[in-house]
């Protein structure tokens, strides 16, 4: 029977990378809401890092819906393994800073660890969906930070790493709602003002899901087998907003006072250009991102929606190489190692595609200019929603019944836009009549 990885047998063959510390010096200084792949491929990581050095910051994790990361993760005492792949890959490498994986129900839940005086970071990675006004995670946090509250526990911080425009100020917004439906909010909310920060940052790593090929691999490395293996490009980057209230790890980040311009580079670059590929992608049969790189008319697209629609609308860091920024993303995308599915990319899009690409809309419509791509990107959303239900949306059923019956492309088109918050107005609804009309007759 092969062995799986555990605290009790930590002797990793040479050529993979075992944490430098260990593990039974390490107390929990941050808890983690959403233990994704992400959050272990990312966060987990630099905090990974530093304990070496600082063994105070270990993770507590809670899983947001089902048990699937607890179960597999609890038996190996919270220890995975990094797999990175493609070009420039590192040795795979065993993190441990993921010292207690738990479900939303056990001991407490996270509200009882965030009133743990020991505790002075929550870290959050519950997608665009956890922040919807019906989502569980912020009344979990704000329960937690009632019972710190009460527990006069001191001050703590709250990092919001997901991708969403001003993080920090958003959560800080959700939270204080949250508490004014609460019968002693007001008291609660002036405690969170004296002493709980919310830094805004800007998270930057792809991580596909793991597959059955991937933990063949990391079995093959370890010689033991790991559940709750990730894998994920070289590449990773955080930029935090260094505004913490009680103290934060020493993690290898960027620091800065303001992160917007970065969050807009991010967001309007990457995540605008992985959107268009996924759905153009998905459309023209392409399974992952990297083979929809290798169609000369999607990479076209891609790189013209960065240079033409977003970039203009970018105020952007002293000093920052926007097309080498470009290029890069170009080429992480392109990477074949990766495997990162349309599909996956594709999911959740009525909650994504205003924070990607809306805002570059609206800013060149305003501008006067005709922004193209953003409209090609949205307009393939639209035909991905009608064409491919069930999509992977928490507006699923809205998004089903609004589109039945509409084959002509301003029906489809004016089904859709009421979902989006804003109405970027008539030439923006043109628009993606012309490219919706092309797509369905493609
Ligand atoms: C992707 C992101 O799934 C998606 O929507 O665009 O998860 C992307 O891979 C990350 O933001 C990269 O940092």
């Amino acid at each position: 029977m092969v062995t799986r990885l555990s605290r009790h047998d930590l002797s990793l063959p040479a050529g993979v990378r075992a944490p430098s510390y260990d593990l039974r010096d390490v107390t929990v200084g941050i808890v983690h809401l959403g233990v994704g792949a992400f959050h272990r491929a990312h966060q987990a990581v630099y905090t990974d890092t530093v304990l070496a050095a600082d063994p105070t910051w270990g993770i507590s994790g809670f899983t947001q819906r089902s048990a699937t990361v607890r179960d597999q993760l609890a038996p190996q005492d919270g220890l995975y393994t990094v797999l990175e792949r493609g070009a420039g890959a590192a040795p795979p490498r065993v993190i441990g800073a993921l010292r207690e994986v738990r479900t939303q129900d056990e001991d407490g839940g996270p509200a009882a660890r965030i009133a743990d005086p020991r505790v002075r970071l929550v870290t959050l990675t519950v997608t665009e969906k956890g922040y919807r006004p019906d989502a569980p995670a912020v009344g979990r946090l704000v329960a937690g930070l009632e019972l710190r509250r009460r527990a006069d526990a001191g001050p703590i911080s709250v990092l919001s790493c997901d991708n969403l425009t001003a993080n920090g100020a958003t959560l800080r917004g959700r939270v204080a709602e949250h508490c004014a439906g609460l019968p002693d909010g007001d008291r609660l909310l002036d405690w969170i003002t004296a002493s709980v920060a919310f830094p805004s940052c800007v998270v930057d790593r792809i991580v596909p899901a793991t597959t059955a090929a991937d933990r063949a691999v990391v079995m093959a490395a370890l010689g033991m087998c790991d559940e709750g293996a990730v894998v994920a490009e070289p590449f990773s980057q955080w930029v935090i907003e260094d505004t913490f209230a009680a103290g934060r790890p020493a993690w290898d980040a960027t620091f800065t006072t303001d992160v917007a311009p970065y969050e807009a580079a991010k967001l309007r670059l990457l995540n605008a250009t992985h959107s268009l590929l996924a759905y153009t992608g998905a459309l023209a049969g392409y399974d992952t991102i990297a083979a929809a790189m290798t169609d000369p008319v999607l990479a076209d697209a891609a790189r013209r929606l960065m240079t033409e629609d977003a970039a203009p609308t970018l105020t952007l860091p002293d000093g920052f190489d926007l097309p080498g920024y470009q290029d890069s993303i170009l080429r992480r995308f392109a990477d074949p190692a990766l495997g990162h599915r349309t599909t996956q990319v594709a999911s959740d899009g009525s909650l994504k595609l205003p924070i990607r690409l809306l805002g570059t809309a609206r800013d060149r419509l305003s501008a006067g200019g005709t922004p193209q791509w953003t409209a090609l990107a949205v307009a393939a959303w639209m035909v991905y929603v009608a064409t491919r239900q069930p999509v992977d949306d928490p507006l699923a059923e809205t998004l089903a019944a609004a589109t039945a019956g509409r084959a002509k492309p301003a029906d489809l088109v004016d089904s859709l836009l009421p979902v989006f918050p804003d109405d970027l107005g008539p030439s923006w609804r043109e628009l993606l009549v012309e490219h919706t009309a092309r797509l369905l007759h493609n």
